[in-house]
């Protein structure tokens, strides 16, 4: 699966990978226990001052992103359902944080802030 992204991306695809990679993380607290997980992670990596373009994607269920190291800058815009009712949103998201959302449904576009290279992980549910 393909999404577009500055900087690398990589889906987890091999369920071994996978477990070795879920050793190392919990899925976040406030995700419901009931809720399904996706088997599939991602990582995303990227460097200062790049980033991904406005662009919406075409995925299975909302996802959860957690910031490792380095820090970005989320710009979200409304979908179009609710685009007289809601407003642009704007997060810096930084180490230890996570940031929850559609991006089926909300236009999103990143940019990586700092100094340091930016790694984060993330996985859908629904
Ligand atoms: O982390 C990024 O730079 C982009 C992430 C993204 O587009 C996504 O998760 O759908
Ligand atoms: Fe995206």
């Amino acid at each position: 699966m393909l999404k577009a992204v500055g900087g690398i991306q990589r889906s987890n695809c091999d369920s071994s990978a996978a477990s070795i990679l879920r050793q190392h993380y919990k899925r976040p607290y406030f995700i419901p226990a009931i809720s399904e997980s996706s088997k599939m992670d991602w990582i995303f990596m990227g460097v200062p001052g790049h980033g991904a373009h406005m662009h919406i994607d075409d995925v299975d269920n909302p996802s959860w992103q957690a910031q490792i190291k380095g820090i970005k800058h989320w710009k979200l815009e409304p979908p179009a359902e609710c685009y007289y009712e809601c407003s642009s949103l704007e997060a810096i998201v930084y180490p230890g944080q996570i940031i929850v959302l559609d991006t089926n449904k909300w236009f999103h576009e990143t940019h990586i802030l700092g100094e340091e290279l930016s790694i984060t992980i993330g996985s859908e549910y629904d």
